[in-house]
């Protein structure tokens, strides 16, 4: 479990388990706000469902105009991740670029 998801679910249950049944008191907290609450943890929970899905990002344009630049940027800023600045199209094919925790390339 990634520490952002661990963070996450460790909060909805010390929420559920700790806060809602505190403030669940009309004296303590109003109704619309503890509604506004649960709207924030249902909305929370379902990004913690979603945060290890796949997110598809695509660069497109006109060779030339700084795709590869940026995505080189993007990911380390230090090592190139594919060849930028050359004449013509270097990575006309396209090209998909994942996360790994072991640098590999398949063609
Ligand atoms: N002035 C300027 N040049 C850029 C910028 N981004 C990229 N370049 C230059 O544009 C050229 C082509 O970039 P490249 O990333 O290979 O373009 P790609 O064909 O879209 O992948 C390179 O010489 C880059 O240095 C930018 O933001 N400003
Ligand atoms: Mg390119």
């Amino acid at each position: 479990m990634n520490p952002l998801t661990k963070f996450t679910t460790d909060l909805l249950k010390w929420y559920e388990q700790r806060a809602y049944p505190f403030f669940n008191d009309p004296l303590l907290m109003p109704s619309e706000k503890l509604s506004e609450f649960a709207r924030d943890a249902e909305r929370l929970r379902h990004s913690v469902e979603t945060l290890d899905t796949e997110l598809v990002v695509c660069f497109l344009g006109n060779s030339g105009v700084g795709k590869s630049t940026l995505l080189n940027a993007i990911v380390d800023g230090k090592q190139p991740l594919v060849p930028s600045g050359g004449i013509g199209p270097l990575t006309a094919q396209a090209v998909v670029v994942r996360y790994a925790t072991q640098p590999q390339l398949k063609v």
